[in-house]
């Protein structure tokens, strides 16, 4: 027979639960109130439910899918990935008005023998200085701004210029903000870049990086700062400039 995988799983949550439940005492009105807690999602913005989730569980899927495979290592793709973004080859557009720190982005897509994956398509997307994303605040309505798509070249190689990204405070007047504010959670993360990588035959690679120096790495409210994706810039004419590789696993 085969498994039924949605009762394994969320069987074993129902059972985890009840646990916790147990071992607080929680009480019938702490249980009324989480209903009325989890009702004030119907009333919030269509991505408080996704930006719930990613903050408390993203990163774990990361974690799991880590433990079968051999490649560089993948991190939480969080609420704000647009798969139509401008396709680019050497910058990201920016806001020039922001006088943002010029970032330069490179690195090399490769299996994880070393051998470049040509006709891999590499996603990039990140905050503006201020912290927000394209798409998702009212000066930067498109998703045309900070984000873009490279097509992978024979050698595997890119480099796009951007501007550095600072630390974030997620929306946090909902209900997502409200949890970790009676969790006595601040809402920040740390400056990040958020990357995906497609290619035939490899295993979809979702990430992020984070940044030596990074204010909230170690209080991340999305608990997704992982030792291995802490970068350092280096300096060039200059410039900061992150160097980043991919070692995609095989499908
Ligand atoms: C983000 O920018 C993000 O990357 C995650 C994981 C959650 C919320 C906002
Ligand atoms: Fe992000």
């Amino acid at each position: 027979m085969k498994e039924n995988r949605v009762d394994i799983v969320v069987y074993d949550i129902i059972k985890a639960v009840r646990e916790v439940m147990l071992k607080h005492d929680v009480t019938h009105s702490e249980y009324l109130a989480a209903q009325a807690f989890m009702a004030t999602f119907l009333s919030a913005p269509a991505y408080e439910i996704p930006l719930a989730l990613d903050i408390f569980f993203d990163a774990t899927v990361h974690d799991a899918e880590m433990t079968h495979r051999k490649g560089s290592m993948t991190n939480t793709q969080g609420p704000y990935f647009k798969g139509d973004c401008p396709t680019v080859t050497s910058e990201l557009k920016v806001l020039p008005e922001k006088n943002g720190d010029p970032l330069i982005i490179e690195g090399r897509v490769m299996d994880v023998d070393g051998r470049p994956i040509p006709g891999a398509e590499l996603f990039v997307w990140h905050s503006d200085p201020d912290g927000n994303y394209s798409g998702f605040c009212d000066y930067m309505p498109n998703n045309d701004y900070y984000r873009g798509r490279v097509h992978i070249p024979e050698d595997g190689n890119f480099r796009l210029l951007s501007t550095v990204p600072y630390a974030y405070t997620i929306p946090h007047n909902g209900p997502t903000g409200i949890l970790l504010k009676a969790m006595g959670r601040h809402p920040w993360r740390p400056a990040h870049l958020h990357f995906i990588v497609n290619a035939d035959g490899f295993m979809q690679h979702v990430t992020q990086i984070y940044f030596r120096e990074g204010e909230y790495n170690d209080t991340d409210c999305a608990e997704s700062v992982r030792a291995d994706l802490i970068y350092d810039f280096e300096f060039r004419d200059g410039k900061k400039v992150i160097r980043k590789d991919f070692y995609l696993d095989r499908i």
